[in-house]
């Protein structure tokens, strides 16, 4: 087998290109949008991780979560024993998150504009690592400020996307989210219900066999 074989670009011609695809009412897919701007994507998240590690945190009812998580920004999503909530210091070195990159700030805010919602300026941006076989079960984003969209860029390996009505019992589409591809959503579809199928086992040129996923929210 020759190495090039080894590796799934997952960069069809064209992809760069697609138009945005409406998801529900304020809900909007932008594939590739962000595709030019991943290794600088990347490299925030190792300035972030460098000093807000990953960690697998906890479930209210004890389980460990696959993904690893890390954020950056005024608050950042925690969940162990106690619940989940944001907190401004990271549990696990007593110091405050990590300021929030510039790049990502501002990649956000963009993002967010191409879906309509215009001076959106993020306190929060949560890393999601995935590696083979890690998911996320369905859930809704309930913590945060639901009158302000969120931003979610995906980078990496690709992965399905769950993606559910409002409604716990509204039936689930399936869509593939690659590297450089991004997801706003907000106003009537803010509470919609979503996660990530198992993520396969890939190789992503930048990523090795891991995914990414960026999400950029506010929180007060
Ligand atoms: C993920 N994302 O893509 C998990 N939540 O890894 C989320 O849970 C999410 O992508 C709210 C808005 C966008 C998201
Ligand atoms: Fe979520």
């Amino acid at each position: 087998m020759t190495q090039g074989m080894l590796f799934n670009t997952e960069e069809p011609p064209g992809r760069r290109d697609a138009p945005a695809q409406a998801l529900a009412p304020g809900a909007w897919l932008f594939p590739g949008l962000v595709h030019a701007r991943a290794p600088a994507l990347l490299s925030a998240i190792g300035e972030v991780v460098r000093r807000a590690p990953l960690r697998h945190m906890t479930t209210p009812g004890g389980g460990r979560m696959s993904v690893g998580m890390s954020g950056c920004g005024a608050r950042v999503w925690v969940s162990d024993a106690a619940g989940y909530r944001y907190e401004t210091h990271d549990p696990r070195t007593g110091r405050p998150w990590p300021p929030m990159p510039a790049l990502l700030r501002d990649i956000a805010g963009e993002c967010a504009q191409k879906a309509g919602y215009d001076g959106f300026v993020p306190d929060s941006g949560l890393i999601n690592r995935y590696g083979p076989g890690d998911r996320m079960g369905l859930h809704q984003d309930r913590d945060e400020r639901r009158d302000a969209p969120i931003v979610s860029i995906s980078l990496g390996v690709s992965a399905v996307f769950l993606w559910g009505g409002v409604t716990r019992s509204d039936p689930v589409r399936r869509i593939v989210m690659r590297n450089g591809d991004v997801v706003v959503w907000g106003g009537p579809s803010r509470l919609a219900w979503h996660g990530i199928a198992p993520v396969p086992q890939a190789q992503h040129p930048l990523c090795g066999d891991v995914r990414y996923n960026l999400t950029f929210r506010r929180t007060a």
